[in-house]
């Protein structure tokens, strides 16, 4: 391919060369003919000198400017925001945008924006229009104004600031006097928001434009095309209005928006222009029925904007909107005497109302503390610095608190605890909730270990290794047993981590001195070689670990490399769907449509309970009329994944599949809404599967009709078999297992974090019993386990690249939840070319 283009350049240039030469070979034949020649040679390359000097110095700058031109496209700057007129009286006729009231005053303030601007010549110069969308009482007019920057200007963008445009307008409403003469109209006050020009729109000429009056009872609307799917380019606005002294509430029961948020959205204002000063919400994705959106406006007023720009059609929102009294939605707080109790933020868990204070005090019998703690916390806001929450928050005892917390329990000095509520005029969330009690100061946690925080733990967590406080309280001031390690840092932890490759002790104390000196690297088996074995693109551990995580080791395959179809080795931790191509057939990114949610979930502190859509890819094995028996995992449209010890038992009856049925989209055992079941058509239990030992305890099972993927249907990814989730990695684990040892099955599905444990420390808690099918995940501690009627479920772990895959099927393990005994599961990346030698995925 290089040779060819090549003689094909070499002609272009060799022919035009030769014809010149030929011409000038020619000329002496007659010396005159020959001056006239060269006279007029010269004459042409003196012409074709200058044409190219003026070319380049004239012409050239004026192509690359047109040729950049294409490329740069004109900015559209727009600012919104509303101004409070003066002795204006106010009249329902301002609020339809086709009544001669509305038009007339709106084009007397339209035309004053337009003088305020003319007074400062930068923006005069690329001032376009100015467009007043609505009144309110007040009176209120809200506008918004366009300038327009061509591409030979656009370095000035920057420049356009809302502080130029707020003076300019500042300035104009200080110097009314002849405006007012003129017009008659006198304007107090104005704000100026630079907004996306997208929610730009002219009420009097938009065709996706609604206004619309909340009342008592609900009404609904939703989004053009619903639920088929809303149209590309859709600029859409809903103007709500209620009487006065009432706010809005709007729902969405239904709302699947595209998941990226800079395409298609809805943006929520608390105002009747699309002013980022008052805006209560922007949300794209999907939510599911167990997380509503649902906001409140401050006053009588909302603005809801759709905007669509991806082709890929969702299906849109629906939305329920309704008046309610500002008595009742704006009050809040109060004094609590009861010993224990619950309060949240006002409306929880609707949207809390944007510019409210509340503050509640908790008064207990003298002589007794409080207990607050927040079972819910979710005060975000875009632009905020947690750790100052200059915008909305919770204050308890001079902390302020904001964003979004998993765990927060305080305790009072004394019987009296004051919790204060701040929300500003713009963003607003979910809000919180928080369960008081009275507590003995003497005794804050009767048979319990009192964690610094003032929450109980149990004793036995105390000094155990692992942080149950949250705050380390109860891993402080330890003896260390005979059993554990003394850290570095004063914590102690169970022998057994010593030198497992996971830092424990938090500052490197537990994996220093584990038998190589400080310049060797210790392979996976133990072996100490010198440092520079790692990544020397050469094996040199029997594990090939020296080479496991080196960008690049070309030519080594080990069983930590990732290979890809083509044969070819990628010695990357994780390479598959890692939304990156390693491998040069792409191989390693072929098949990753699994392992995501689709669903916007909450997050709810503390309950195992799981929401729906949360596991998409679990799923309920019912046997005969026993109900729920096993779990499994969805991996494809056809094939589920379980462990064998739910079919090979010593009944033949548990081998037959059509004795099976499977439920996928389940998370309530008495619902059946958006569940699909199927019954079995094959079981395929591993030929080796011992029922002594439970080795090799896995097991596909083909569908008899393949399921229809949804929001609460998904698959899981499988993890090649390099795939490594180091120890000390938190997963998860899902059932409707038994919630307590010898306990029944649960109605509700249940979540529960644990951790993948050190194999050498699996081993020894298991007395030998794990074999490399298998690996250990849960707490030394004992708490939180797998349970009989989780066999067959996913352990799952998610991945820096936003993916879930699935570690472990749930197996065994000597009993639930003891100490010393974490659960016991099959080892997917070690059975993993069984699987695809079986069914190809
Ligand atoms: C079971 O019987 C079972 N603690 C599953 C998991 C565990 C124990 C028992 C792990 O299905």
């Amino acid at each position: 391919m290089y040779s060819a283009r090549y003689e094909y350049d070499g002609r272009n240039g060799h022919s035009e060369r030769i014809d010149f030469l030929n011409s000038k070979e020619k000329a002496p034949s007659k010396r005159k003919t020959g001056i006239i020649i060269g006279v007029l040679v010269a004459l042409l390359v003196v012409a074709a000198v200058a044409a190219f000097l003026i070319w380049l110095f004239i012409f050239k700058d004026a192509d690359s400017e047109a040729t950049l031109s294409k490329q740069r496209s004109p900015s559209v700057e727009v600012f919104s925001g509303h101004m409070k007129l003066v002795d204006v009286p106010y009249d329902q006729t301002l609020e339809d945008t086709d009544s001669k009231e509305f038009r007339d005053l709106a084009e007397n303030l339209e035309a004053i924006l337009e003088e305020n601007y003319k007074t400062d010549p930068f923006l005069a110069k690329y001032y376009t229009k100015s467009v007043v969308t609505a009144f309110s009482e007040g009176v209120i007019a809200y506008y918004w104004s366009q300038f327009d920057i061509p591409v030979e200007d656009l370095e000035i963008v920057p420049e356009f600031s809302e502080e130029r445009v707020l003076d300019a307008l500042e300035n104009g409403i200080k110097d009314q006097r002849s405006v007012t003469n003129r017009r008659n109209i006198k304007i107090r006050e104005v704000t100026a928001s630079h907004t996306d020009p997208r929610m730009a729109r002219n009420p009097r000429a938009s065709k996706c434009f609604y206004r619309l009056e909340a009342e008592e009872k609900v009404n609904s609307f939703s989004s053009p095309g619903y639920p088929t799917g809303y149209p590309s380019q859709s600029r859409c606005q809903w103007q709500i209005r209620a009487s006065e002294d009432n706010v809005i509430s709007v729902s969405f029961p239904f709302f699947h928006i595209e998941d990226d948020c800079s395409d298609d959205f809805v943006f929520i204002y608390d105002s009747l222009s699309p002013d980022d000063s008052q805006a209560i919400t922007q949300k794209c994705g999907q939510r599911p029925p167990s997380n509503p959106l649902e906001v409140v406006s401050s006053g009588n007023i909302m603005l809801i904007n759709l905007i669509t720009d991806t082709i890929v059609q969702r299906p849109g929102f629906e939305a329920e909107y309704k008046a309610i009294p500002m008595s009742k939605a704006r009050t809040c707080g109060g004094v609590l005497s009861d010993n224990k109790g619950v309060f949240t933020s006002p409306l929880h868990p609707s949207f809390y109302p944007p510019a409210m204070d509340c503050k509640w005090t908790i008064k207990v019998s003298p002589g007794n503390k409080v207990r607050v703690k927040f079972t819910m916390f979710r005060m975000k806001e875009p632009g905020v610095d947690t750790r100052v929450c200059h915008k909305d928050y919770v204050e308890v005892m001079g902390t302020k608190y904001c964003g979004e917390m998993s765990s927060l329990a305080l305790t009072s000095k004394d019987n009296v605890l004051e919790v204060t509520f701040h929300s500003d005029e713009s963003y607003t969330d979910k809000g919180f909730s928080v369960e008081y009690s009275a507590y003995d100061p003497a005794d804050p946690c009767p048979n319990k270990f009192t964690c610094n925080s003032g929450i109980c733990i149990a004793k036995e967590l105390q000094c155990d290794g692992w942080n149950d406080c949250g705050d380390m309280s109860d891993e402080m001031k330890c003896q260390c047993g005979k059993d554990q390690f003394p850290c570095g840092n004063g914590l102690c932890k169970p022998r057994l981590w010593v030198c497992d490759r996971v830092n424990d002790c938090g500052d490197g104390s537990d994996e220093k001195r584990c038998g190589c000196e400080e310049n060797e690297w210790r392979c996976g088996n133990g072996v100490c070689l010198p440092q520079d074995v790692v990544c020397n693109n050469k094996q040199d551990c029997v594990d090939g670990s020296d080479e496991a995580s080196c960008k690049t080791s070309p030519g080594i395959c080990s069983d930590f490399s990732f290979k890809c179809k083509n044969k070819e080795c990628v010695n990357k931790v994780n390479a598959e769907c890692d939304r990156v191509n390693d491998c040069s057939d792409n191989s390693d990114e072929d098949g990753c449509n699994c392992g995501t949610r689709p669903y916007k979930l909450n997050r709810i502190v503390g309950g195992q309970n799981a929401e729906l859509g949360e596991w998409p890819w679990q799923v309920s094995l019912h046997f005969l009329t026993n109900g729920h028996v096993c779990g499994a995992s969805i991996i494809s449209e056809r094939w589920l994944l379980s462990a064998a010890h739910c079919f090979v038992t010593s009944s033949p009856l548990n081998h037959v599949a059509s004795n099976w049925q499977t439920y996928s989209g389940m998370q309530d055992q008495y619902k059946q809404d958006g569940v699909q079941r199927r019954s079995l058509k094959s079981i395929i239990s591993h030929p080796d599967y011992n029922q002594m030992t439970f080795d090799y305890d896995i097991a596909l099972l083909e569908l008899s009709e393949p399921l229809e993927f949804t929001n609460t249907i998904q698959p899981i990814c499988l993890p090649s078999s390099s795939h490594v989730f180091p120890a000390g990695m938190s997963c998860w684990v899902t059932g409707w297992g038994a919630l307590r040892e010898g306990g029944q099955t649960a109605q509700l599905l249940q979540k529960a974090s644990v951790k993948i444990i050190n194999d050498s420390v699996c081993n020894m808690v298991t007395e030998g019993q794990v074999t490399s099918r298998m690996l250990c995940s849960g707490f030394l501690a004992g708490g939180v386990d797998a349970c009989q009627g989780d066999s067959g479920g996913p352990l799952v772990c998610f991945e820096e690249s936003g993916k879930w895959f699935q570690a472990g099927i749930v197996s065994w393990g000597e009993g639930c939840a003891r100490r010393n005994k974490p659960g016991v599961y099959s080892r997917v990346t070690k059975l993993r070319d069984w699987i695809k030698s079986e069914v190809g995925i």
